[in-house]
């Protein structure tokens, strides 16, 4: 358990095999033959990427054309976000759970001492100010009860009922992602003992979609789901939906991430 007050920074950012932005933008300008070479990896790289937009109708939006050129940009699952597209929802009484993944749920752990530690956004060497939130807290924002498909990347799929807060409107009550008139990039989001870690950007965090869950499938979310309180974040693999959430951070630096670490892709859209 970590619920001592010395709040210490999530894992740092790791590198990662993505077109770093200065070749993204010089790509887009077409200005070197270096750009055009790295264009052609990314499109190639990007292929897996690919099977989401085959599957889609037609009118939904983008040409094709133009769908590669934001994927070649990084950028296509953001541009999605951006836009009003949501995960399919279903009947509750399709939902079924099954349990995977106990990274980060391993320590002994007393639900009531939880706490959710929300570092601030503090651009250009800001003091880094930390705000406690109770589960009470949580459950006092709107609450948002949708039953979405839970796709794990190992290739199976369930519909599960979740209930919860969605980040937005965590966000809206506590503007914990602005400061100075700026707006945080990413968010960090790791377990009390800090073995998993998700990162996420923002514009993916506030989608309407995204929960802080405490329930699923009727019932208060179990140590094995990650109680007490966990991510979901639907238009994203299984991987992203971090179980027992001890801590967020709001910055600028691309956050560490437990499976990007391990190959996975960092977006981890689907
Ligand atoms: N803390 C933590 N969260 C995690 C994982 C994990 O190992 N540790 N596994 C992830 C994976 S791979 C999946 S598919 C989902 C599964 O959620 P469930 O066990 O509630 O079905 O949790 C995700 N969140
Ligand atoms: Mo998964």
């Amino acid at each position: 358990m970590d619920n001592n007050p010395d709040y210490s920074a999530p894992p740092l950012p790791t590198s990662s095999a993505d077109t770093p932005e200065t070749d993204v933008a010089r790509e887009a300008a077409g200005r070197s033959r270096r750009a055009f070479i790295v264009g052609g990896l990314a499109a190639l790289a990007g292929v897996g990427g690919w099977r989401w937009l085959l599957t889609r109708p037609a009118d939904e939006g983008t040409p094709w054309p133009f769908r590669r050129v934001l994927d070649a940009n990084g950028r296509l699952s953001q541009a999605y976000f951006r836009e009003t597209r949501l995960a399919p929802t279903f009947p509750k009484s399709m939902a079924t759970s099954r349990q995977n993944g106990n990274i980060g749920l391993k320590e002994s752990f007393v639900t009531a001492d939880w706490r959710m530690r929300v570092q601030a956004y503090a651009p250009a060497g800001a003091p880094a100010r930390v705000q406690e939130f109770t589960l009470a807290d949580i459950k006092a924002l709107p609450r948002v009860d949708m039953t979405t498909e839970l796709k794990c990347i190992e290739g199976w799929s369930i519909k599960v009922n979740w209930v919860g807060a969605r980040f937005s409107d965590f966000l809206e009550k506590y503007p914990l992602a602005t400061a100075n008139g700026r707006e945080a990039r990413y968010v960090s989001v790791v377990t009390p003992d800090k073995a998993y870690y998700v990162g996420l950007d923002l514009s993916n965090a506030v989608h309407p979609q995204t929960l802080l869950c405490y329930e699923m499938n009727g019932q208060p979310l179990t140590s094995p789901h990650g109680a007490p309180l966990r991510l979901v974040i639907p238009l994203k693999y299984g991987i992203k939906h971090l179980k027992r959430i001890g801590t967020i951070a709001f910055v600028d630096e691309r956050p560490a991430d437990f499976w990007a670490e391990q190959g996975y892709d960092w977006d981890s859209g689907h």
